[in-house]
């Protein structure tokens, strides 16, 4: 390598590395040490010279946590040694028993117990090679399980590289925290799509898809618990191995005790019994464990679990109570759910008084009644579910739940969209329940974010007609609002105010509020920054829209069909016509060419005239088409034009791509 080159590398390796150190801050430690401002530029300025410098790319590379990449298929992967199963128990009597043949096989030497928290998720092994991570497998049979390795990597708590250049297998749990859990769940609910029973559901579900992004969007974890050989690194017990994993930059749950007796145990057991709940993540017992390896030999397994270990499971926490009455709420996209309105009962630490019963194929499946009285649970131990109704205590009184035969808000039709769905919905565009939800979303802080338009005003402004589609936000009048009750001069300004303030709004707050299929936040982002005009966006294709970091070929199908209804298309143009921003800022970095005009020619080895137009207009210059007095440089490519002459008669200094890349190489 020459000189310059080697720069590069050393300077590729050392933004990896401190971005690396910052992964683990944030995401092992939870304590960032460095602004999200300051870990987003290192970030960008890696991801740029990374694209620059392809010779230097890494799989492992911090950048990759967040890349996409659908791959084709699963390779089915054999272990290096089988993956053992793990005995379970869920009684006091049970774990006294498995204490007295562990006590009985040892003899008088003594040992101890080290309790883990049984994660409730999937479980994986991963490979290192000089501490470099080269392969994760699923579990799958035991014996073979699937190739996941780039799941894994985007992991983001996962050591892409260890702190240290050891060669290793390590097995664990991946699993979905609760908090994404319920996001995604209540995100598929919207979209009429089958939700996830629960965390460890929607775990494997993630596991399972081709599109290796959604590990990143749906926020995946993992811990570790089990290292194979670990005589070979001088590690005596199970203690010492975890602390080992610690060192190495592995994430592993905190909560593990050590315990002298069997009595110990089971208050460890006891104590998470109450306390499983307060946990961001689902647990479903304890994992009790001889803590020293010198002991297992004797203690054997049997053809599928080691008699070192076994699995001290929690009972389910449920409950009865009475459905007292079903509602049918009606959501943004006309997806009809019965609701079931429960007689008030405490459950896993919070009052449950309302449950999703998701869908009428559920409600018939269950036989859930209204009137019954029904076995709550909590699933992810977040959101209430009815387990299953008690048909003996029925006393006649109660109605079996049909589908609706109209929508009950608007009494419009009803039906499905695809035949494959189970979701019913109202097929009314007009429906005041669905425009209720689209405006809410639309106001919200994440969308056009105006504020003092909440449900109510909503709620009412629908009622009155004053808003029969988004547009009509735009259209209210002094006089209109003055006119509801609890509305006095000043709130209606301030309203109007926000109103107003809204349309200047950038691109991607609109796109957040407009409620596109599959489109949060961060994805709306995305698609600002790239389209920077909702014109242009309007218009991309599907392959076009796939070519973006973090959208598949699911999303992108989504968000083509979107914008190719024409009713979509009404709605966008009226938006626009009533003078709401639909760009994207140019987001600048610095002012290297304030105050110069360029014009640009010709064609580009690296790059395309769009990136050199957003590179100069980043950098506070300004880009025209035509060469003039005004024009302070010509940048020109191969096979220039006319511009060419016309910069030579006005002796305009012109820029070969060399020297462009010169400029910027200097930096
Ligand atoms: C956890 C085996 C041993 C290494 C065998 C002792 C059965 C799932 O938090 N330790 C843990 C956890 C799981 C474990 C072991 N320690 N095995 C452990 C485990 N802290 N969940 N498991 N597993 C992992 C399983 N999985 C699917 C089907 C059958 N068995």
């Amino acid at each position: 390598m020459d000189q310059p080159m080697e720069r590069v590398k050393t300077e590729i390796d050392q933004l990896r590395e401190e971005i690396e150190r910052h992964n683990y801050a944030y995401h092992v430690l939870a304590h960032p040490v460095v602004s999200d401002k300051d870990y987003d530029d290192l970030f960008r300025k890696l991801l740029t010279l990374e694209r620059k410098y392809p010779q230097f790319d890494d799989p492992n590379s911090p950048t990759r946590k967040v890349g996409a990449l659908v791959i084709e298929g699963f390779q089915t992967v054999p272990h290096s040694i089988p993956m053992l199963s793990l005995d379970n128990t869920y009684n006091e009597t049970d774990i006294r028993e498995f204490h007295g043949r562990v006590a009985r096989i040892l003899g008088k030497v003594p040992f101890s117990y080290l309790c883990e928290l049984k994660i409730d998720g999937v479980s994986f092994a991963a490979r290192f090679e000089a501490g470099v991570f080269v392969r994760g497998i699923s579990r799958g049979n035991g014996v073979e399980g699937e190739d996941i390795t780039e799941h894994i990597r985007r992991i983001s708590s996962f050591p892409n590289r260890l702190r240290r250049p050891e060669t290793l297998e390590v097995r664990g749990e991946i699993y979905m925290p609760k908090s994404s859990f319920a996001a995604i769940n209540e995100q598929r609910e919207e979209e009429g799509i089958a939700l996830f029973a629960n965390p460890r559901n929607a775990a494997a579900g993630t596991l399972r898809q081709l599109d290796t992004a959604a590990v990143a969007k749906r926020r995946l974890d993992s811990f570790v618990y089990h290292l194979l050989d670990p005589m070979r690194y001088g590690l005596k017990t199970q203690t010492e191995t975890l602390d080992f994993f610690k060192e190495l930059g592995f994430k592993t749950e905190p909560h593990r005790a050590l315990c002298a007796s069997v009595e110990e145990v089971i208050a460890y057991w006891q104590l998470w019994t109450a306390k499983r709940h307060g946990l961001p993540f689902d647990i479903d017992g304890a994992v009790i464990k001889v803590n020293e390896f010198g002991w297992y030999e004797s203690l054997g397994a049997t053809s599928h679990s080691p008699r070192w270990a076994i699995a001290f499971k929690f009972p389910a926490e449920q409950k009865e109570t009475r459905v007292l009455s079903v509602e049918y709420s009606v959501g943004r996209t006309g997806v009809i759910t019965p609701v079931a309105n429960l007689a008030p009962v405490s459950l896993a630490g919070t009052t449950v008084r309302r449950a999703s019963l998701h869908n009428f194929e559920y409600v018939r499946e269950k036989d859930i009644r209204s009137g019954d009285t029904v076995v709550v649970e909590k699933a992810g131990d977040i959101i209430p579910q009815i387990v299953r109704s008690v048909s003996e205590k029925r006393g006649g009184q109660e109605t079996i739940l049909f589908p609706p035969e109209k929508c009950p808000v608007c009494l419009g039709p009803v039906g499905k969209e695809r035949e494959e769905e189970v979701a019913i919905r109202c097929l009314n565009p007009l429906c005041s329940a669905k425009l209720k939800r689209s405006m809410e979303i639309f106001a919200s802080r994440q969308g056009m974010n105006i504020e003092g338009l909440g449900e109510r005003w909503i709620h009412e402004l629908v009622e009155r007609g004053l808003l029969k589609e988004l547009s009509d936000l735009y259209r209210l009048e002094r006089q209109q609002l003055l006119a509801m009750p609890r509305m006095g001069e000043k709130s209606v300004l301030r309203l109007l105010t926000e109103i107003e303030g809204s349309k200047k709004n950038p691109l991607h707050r609109l796109l957040t509020g407009l409620g596109i299929p599959t489109v949060g936040v961060k994805t709306a982002k995305e698609l600002a920054a790239a389209f920077k005009d909702l014109n242009r966006l309007k218009t991309a294709t599907a392959e076009e829209l796939c070519r973006l970091d973090g959208i598949g070929a699911e999303m992108a199908a989504a968000i083509h069909g979107y914008f190719q209804n024409p009713a979509v298309q009404r709605v966008l143009d009226e938006i626009e016509a009533m003078g709401v921003n639909t760009k994207e800022p140019i987001e600048q970095v610095s002012e290297r060419f304030k105050g110069l005009t360029f014009v640009i020619t010709g064609t580009f080895e690296h790059f395309t005239r769009e990136e050199l137009r957003g590179l100069i207009e980043k950098n506070g210059g300004k880009v025209s088409e035509s060469v003039s007095k005004k024009t302070n440089y010509l940048l020109m490519g191969e096979n220039p034009g006319s511009k060419a002459q016309k910069a030579a008669q006005l002796n305009t200094p012109i820029i070969s791509e060399a020297q462009w890349q010169k400029w910027f190489d200097q930096e």
